[in-house]
């Protein structure tokens, strides 16, 4: 597993080459952006069951074949594995997310996931339908851009209370470990 720094030292090092004004430069960003990717964490993880179980009743809603006899998501047994799944891609990104590097992610959770669902019959687009909901509910969440929708009372949407800043780089930085697993499932 590498996180931004290691990365930069096995990078250099594939070259055989000094850490060099490039990386340097990279991780001046990393480090001078910290609090700000703290708070992008934050955002996911202290939502995250709201997040999870908000794209899976999405993905159950668009297709109710899978809480039916035959579908993945039914009985109770596999419904459950199916919100713990979305936890488990949830936490890994946000771990991803924190660390500035995608190795993590890719190594203890996309590593072998599609031939396991492939051969569980989990259905593939279905997860991946799961997981844009998720990228979208959590980009939002980051950004502060998360409303009630149609339902007046605000009230009932948690916003982080954190600095109004430019966030657009973390929050595209988080959209591509979404899309990651996406194209892992694809
Ligand atoms: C460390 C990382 C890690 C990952 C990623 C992981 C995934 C994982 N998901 C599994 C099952 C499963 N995953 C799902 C998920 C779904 N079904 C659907 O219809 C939806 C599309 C989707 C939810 C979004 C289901 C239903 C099962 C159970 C399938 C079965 O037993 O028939 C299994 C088989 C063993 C088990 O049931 O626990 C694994 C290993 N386990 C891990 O330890």
């Amino acid at each position: 597993m590498l996180d931004a720094f290691s990365r930069a030292v096995v990078s250099a090092d594939s070259k055989n080459a000094a850490i060099g004004g490039n990386e340097l430069a990279a991780l001046r960003a990393y480090v001078a952006e910290g609090n700000k990717r703290l708070d992008a964490v934050n955002a996911i993880s202290s939502n995250a069951s709201c997040i999870v179980s908000d794209a899976v009743t999405g993905m159950i809603c668009e297709n109710t074949g899978l809480i039916q006899a035959g579908g993945n998501c039914y009985p109770n047994r596999r419904m459950a594995a199916c919100l713990r799944d979305g936890e488990i891609v949830l936490r890994y990104i946000s771990y991803a997310l924190l660390a500035g590097d995608s190795s993590v992610l890719d190594d203890r959770c996309l590593n072998g996931l599609k031939e396991t669902y492939i051969a569980l019959g989990v259905p593939l687009q279905s997860a991946a339908r799961a997981v844009a909901i998720m990228k979208a509910s959590s980009t939002a969440h980051i950004n502060e851009t998360n409303t009630s929708g149609t339902n007046p009372d605000e009230t009932r949407f948690r916003k982080m209370e954190t600095i109004k800043g430019d966030c657009s780089a973390l929050v595209a930085e988080a959209a591509s470990y979404f899309d990651r697993v996406a194209s892992a499932l694809a």
